[in-house]
């Protein structure tokens, strides 16, 4: 690599300029993004689909409409993130080709199942409660296609999270089947939810040149904290309890003390052996096969249009 391009790429990162796709950047700093964004983009259009199964399920017209609307922008939000990581060059059907092959990643928490709508709840609060935190602080960061994306996504996101919310009180505030139902839900996603934002900056591989070149605007830690210190009080407000007896907030340090959740589990999560990830590809696979025929449909030549005779 040009040590004097390398260090010109620098200096603009350094004074928050965006780096745009014709721009000169290092083969690394391609790869990484391709890398993240290609992966944030499976991780919405997997993570369509354990709430995609709860939409004629939904309770209630109303539900069931912004059930359909929040699951329509997640799959638009992929395919926002999958324009954005073509500007590096990576073609949109190889990102779905490896998806489907198992060879990428996404979010680990998209591999358990939904079992029931106060799981849908669950997800269309504090998932997307989750990603949001990463999201606004990646939006400020270095690559122009990604941080453009991010801001139109965390508008949507937004709305989903108040949706999420309301979801959760109407279930946390009813009846006693009702809260049950709520606080089995947070039992079990609990462990999963803590892992979303990626394993402690200890042991993070890729967070040092990330971080350095703007891509990832706060680690994997300080994301954990923020989301912790934002919606634990308010799921103890709605009288609902975390399955973590170490999880308090240090008043000298001001930082959120847990249990280390287990790790082994995520890194048996993400890389293929969780509790539905063969559904969850098997699903994708088909959609692929099935959508062929539109793809061809697209790419082939215009066929001549011949009027009838009169
Ligand atoms: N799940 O060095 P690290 C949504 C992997 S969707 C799976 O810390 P990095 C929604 C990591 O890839 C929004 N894998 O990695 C949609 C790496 O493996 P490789 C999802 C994970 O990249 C529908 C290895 O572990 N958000 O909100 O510095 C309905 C080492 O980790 C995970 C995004 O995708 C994980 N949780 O940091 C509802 C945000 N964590 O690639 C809601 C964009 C780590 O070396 N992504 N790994 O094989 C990011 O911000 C970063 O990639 C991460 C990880 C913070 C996730």
């Amino acid at each position: 690599e040009d040590p004097i391009k390398l260090a010109e790429f620098e200096a603009r990162i350094d004074r928050g300029e965006k780096i745009e796709p014709s721009d000169w950047m290092p083969q690394l700093y391609r790869k990484q993004l391709t890398r993240m964004i290609e992966q944030h983009a499976h991780s919405e259009i997997i993570g369509a689909l354990p709430e995609g199964t709860w939409i004629t399920r939904a309770p209630g017209f109303k539900r069931k409409l912004a059930l359909m609307a929040k699951v329509q922008d997640e799959v638009g939000h992929a395919q926002l993130l999958y324009s954005a990581a073509e500007t590096l060059g990576k073609p949109r059907e190889e990102m779905i080709t490896d998806l489907i092959n198992g060879k990428s990643k996404y979010s680990n928490i998209f591999n358990y199942p939904a079992f029931t709508w106060a799981d849908s709840c669950f997800i269309s609060w504090l998932v997307d409660a989750g990603a949001i935190v990463n999201q606004i602080a990646n939006s400020k960061g270095s690559y122009g296609p990604y941080c453009r994306a991010l801001e139109r996504i965390c508008a949507e996101e937004s709305f989903h999270l108040k949706y999420g919310h309301h979801c959760v009180i109407h279930l946390a505030t009813g009846t006693k089947v009702q809260r049950e139902m709520m606080q089995e839900a947070f039992n079990r996603w609990w462990t999963p939810m803590m892992h979303f934002f990626g394993p402690s900056d200890k042991i993070s591989v890729h967070s040092e040149i990330l971080m350095r070149w703007k891509v990832k605007m706060s680690s994997n830690d300080e994301c954990r904290q923020q989301f912790l210190d934002m919606y634990v009080p308010k799921i103890w407000e709605l009288g609902l309890t975390l399955p973590d007896e170490n999880l308090r907030k240090d008043p000298e340090t001001g930082e959120w003390q847990f249990t280390e959740p287990d790790w082994e589990e995520f890194k048996r999560v993400i890389n293929g052996d969780g509790p539905c990830n063969k559904e969850r590809l098997a699903v994708r696979r088909v959609a692929e096969e099935r959508g062929a025929w539109v793809r061809q449909a697209l790419l082939a030549p215009k066929a001549k249009y011949v009027a009838p005779l009169a």
